[in-house]
């Protein structure tokens, strides 16, 4: 993570003489007097290195400044002092920290005011100069896309936890345990490694995997059943996400492995195709292809347009500091240093298999590189760890 590094990028994007404001966010009230956990606008981290609310970032030609509150002597009895201006400095590698209070005063002569459109949480005195028609957030988005060493270290690091704490589960693995202890045993190794979530963990036993985004976890998973595992933990707000499929009495029925390869296979074929100038949308219809073919073989479809029955999401996404990062469309033909998922599955409701497999992929000059190869995906390799 360099943010200092990332506002240099953005300024050499921004027209003359405009003033960029973008702002980390504030607290939500959860209820009467608790909030829930703060989340602060990516793009606005993305160019401070700053987790705390009510943080104003302003980037002109002449320079750049934070601002941040003051803090209150009868707060910091509560609940601690705020960022200071000597960490704030430290974190952003910015040296002009001042006070909010001076802000309103400094904006009000600042003619070409831009922001990030798509940010809700801006304060109410911050308007953008509506003739200038320009928008911080799709400029963002593309450099947001293409990811630094630095960014590509977070990420690896994220996975390295998330492997950790697959491993976890895979060690208290067996049949009769509900869905929620098994994400506690994956979220025990998190919250060790100080690591949230990137989204809610997803553990979806039998018929619950044909259902994409399961996070109710509440039903036990019986012998006999696969347990779908989609999770992701998290470093510098860097985003894993993995998805891991197992036969929770330690063995693949034949016909849960005939299926599981079908997936692994097409997941090989998509990231044989991964290179710089093919679209998620091209490696997409690879993967449907193979379906069609597979699945008529295994004798699931008899016609082509079946497949959608079984596999009805898209193989990647742009990963980063959103977990269904910003500026990779289906039509954005990659580039080298963009990370992306590569993740196939099949859900076959009415035999009760839902399977899907997941990887991290950074996009290189020849190809790809597979960021989360290192956890165990072949059917062996998963039943001899469940021995
Ligand atoms: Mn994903």
């Amino acid at each position: 993570m360099n943010p200092k590094m990332h506002r240099q990028a953005l300024k050499k994007l921004l027209p003359n003489k405009v003033t960029a404001v973008l702002c980390s966010g504030s607290l939500i009230n959860s209820t009467a007097d608790l909030f829930y956990p703060f989340e602060v606008n990516r793009n606005f981290y993305y160019l401070t290195g700053i987790i705390w609310p009510n943080v104003v970032l302003t980037i002109e030609e002449k320079g750049e400044i934070l601002w941040i509150e003051k803090t209150d002597p009868v707060r910091a009895k509560w609940i601690g002092g705020l960022l200071n201006k000597k960490e704030a400095a430290l974190t952003s590698g910015i040296k002009d920290v001042r006070y909010l209070d001076d802000f309103a005063l400094w904006l009000k002569d600042k003619p070409n005011i831009v922001i990030d459109r798509k940010a809700k949480n801006l304060r109410d005195d911050i308007q953008p100069n509506p003739e200038l028609d320009y928008d911080l957030f799709p400029v963002l988005a593309k450099l947001r896309s293409v990811k630094s060493e630095e960014e590509i270290a977070e990420i690896s690091k994220a996975i390295r936890i998330t492997h950790e704490a697959l491993d976890n589960v895979l060690a208290h693995m067996k049949p009769g345990m509900h869905e929620y202890e098994y994400a506690a045993d994956f979220l025990y190794i998190l919250n060790r490694h100080q690591s949230p979530e990137a989204f809610e963990s997803i553990v979806a036993g039998g018929p619950r995997a044909t259902i994409l985004h399961n996070v109710l976890n509440n039903s036990l998973v019986k012998d006999g059943e696969l347990c779908l595992f989609d999770v992701g933990a998290t470093a510098k707000l860097y985003c894993a996400d993995i998805s891991r499929t197992y036969p929770v009495n330690g063995k693949f029925t034949n016909r849960q492995k005939e299926i599981y390869q079908i997936v692994l296979d097409g997941q090989d074929k998509v990231f044989d195709a991964i290179r710089p100038g093919i679209t998620t949308g091209q490696l997409n219809q690879i993967l449907v292809n193979h379906y069609e073919d597979a699945l008529k073989r295994a004798k699931v479809i008899k016609h082509s347009d079946e497949v959608r029955e079984y596999y009805y999401h898209g193989v990647s996404h742009s990963l980063g500091l959103d977990c269904h990062d910003v500026g990779i469309t289906k039509e954005t033909p990659l580039v080298p240093g963009m990370v992306i998922t590569v993740e196939p599955g099949l859900y076959l409701r009415k035999e009760g298999i839902g399977i899907r497999i997941e990887d991290d992929a950074l996009v290189t000059k020849t190809g790809s590189q597979n960021l989360s190869e290192e956890i165990p995906k072949r059917a062996g390799e998963i039943e001899e760890r469940l021995a």
